[in-house]
């Protein structure tokens, strides 16, 4: 492997680019439940194990099945999941408008290294293409947009992750092989799509995910890093970083080469 040179770089984007879940999704979710007159409240713990379950109209469905099976649920149940998540979607996106979710340590960075040095983009999410935008507006700018061949998300493909379809669909849209690329995840169920699709794969780790299993990557991080805020390795070599304590394209590079 790695015999090609690095071509592309494929994100994730939830708990990956920057750390949505608790402070965003799950402030948005417990929002439009009170909007819809309902009594549920997704706390920390609970969206916790929520989080087994990609995409926020596959959780709300999960949470009814496992966690409020008294509920009384309408005649039309998808028609009624799909109007949460839609309230869901328009207060996450005002969340994310009012500059409350900042990316992760280094994630600017490495993407503005990434692009000089002449690698290709794409992103890779469960998550609603509407809130992937506001996420790259209101942080990095409009024009970062731009910077992403493939912005691969939502229902774009029927099965979330950890099903690798995503992750199938940005590498036919850009016309790659697993091997010309490294993918960046933060979770378990992240990381069984990248290597279902056969991607070597990054972690960058983050309170819902310390725990989880990341056997299969090439390195473990807590954050990329920066220059003045330097990551640690969690798993993996650690002469990747070539004693810098940040993850620049020569490390991407070396971790390429390597794996
Ligand atoms: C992210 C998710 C998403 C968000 C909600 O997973 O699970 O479902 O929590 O997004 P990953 P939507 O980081 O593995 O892509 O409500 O827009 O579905
Ligand atoms: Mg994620």
């Amino acid at each position: 492997m790695g015999a090609q040179n690095l071509q592309a770089l494929l994100f994730d984007v939830d708990g990956t680019l920057a750390d949505t879940e608790r402070d965003g999704h799950r402030v948005a979710f417990n929002l439009a439940f009170r909007d819809a007159g309902l009594d549920w409240e997704w706390d920390v713990d609970l969206y916790g194990k929520l989080l087994s379950v990609t995409g926020g109209k596959e959780r709300i469905r999960f949470y009814l099945e496992h966690y409020n099976r008294n509920f009384t649920a309408p005649a039309d149940l998808d028609g009624f999941i799909a109007g949460l998540h839609q309230a869901k979607t328009d207060h996450y996106t005002r969340l994310l408008s009012e500059g409350r979710i900042p990316l992760r340590p280094g994630v600017e960075r490495l993407l503005r290294e990434a692009r000089k040095a002449g690698l290709r983009l794409a992103i890779a999410t469960t998550t609603t293409p509407a809130n992937v935008e506001a996420l790259l507006v209101h942080t990095v700018g409009a024009e970062s947009l731009g910077w992403f061949e493939v912005i691969a998300a939502g229902d774009i493909v029927p099965a979330k992750k950890p099903a690798p379809d995503i992750y199938f669909y940005a590498l036919k849209e850009m016309g790659l092989e697993p091997d010309d690329c490294l993918a960046f995840e933060d979770s378990s169920n992240g990381i069984r799509a990248t290597r279902g699709a056969n991607l070597q794969t990054i972690i960058t780790v983050n309170d819902y995910t310390r725990d989880d299993d990341f056997s299969e990557a090439a390195l473990v991080l807590d954050t990329f890093g920066e220059p003045d805020v330097p990551c640690h390795v969690l798993a993996g070599d650690t002469k990747t970083l070539n004693g810098s304590g940040y993850l620049d394209v020569a490390a991407l590079r070396r971790l390429h080469k390597d794996t």
